[in-house]
C-alpha cells in the first residue's frame, strides 16, 4: 500500500485527475482517495516512485511517503527532480 498526502486535491475533478493518472501507471490498480484529508491510497505491486512521479506529472505536489520497514513506519521518498 502505497500512501500518499497530496496539497492540491481539492475537488471531484481533481479526484478523476489523480485517479486517472494513478490508473495510467497500473490498470489494476486499487486507488481509495479522501477529498478531507487529501489522502490517497494505492494498493499495486508497481513501486511508489511511478505513481508519485505520475501523480506530480499531472500538476499535483505533495508529500511522497512510503512505508520504509517491516514496522511500517512512513518515510519520506526522493524523487530524482
Ligand atoms: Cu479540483
Amino acid at each position: 500500500m502505497h500512501s500518499f498526502q497530496v496539497n492540491d486535491l481539492t475537488c471531484g475533478h481533481c479526484v478523476a485527475t489523480v485517479e486517472k493518472a494513478v490508473k495510467g501507471v497500473d490498470a489494476d490498480a486499487i486507488v481509495k482517495i479522501d477529498l478531507a484529508t487529501h489522502k490517497v491510497d494505492i494498493e499495486s505491486r508497481k513501486p511508489v516512485s511511478q505513481f508519485a512521479q505520475a501523480i506530480e506529472s499531472a500538476g499535483y505536489t505533495g508529500n511522497w511517503w512510503v512505508s520504509g520497514d517491516t514496522r511500517g513506519a512512513l518515510m519520506p521518498l526522493a524523487l530524482g527532480t
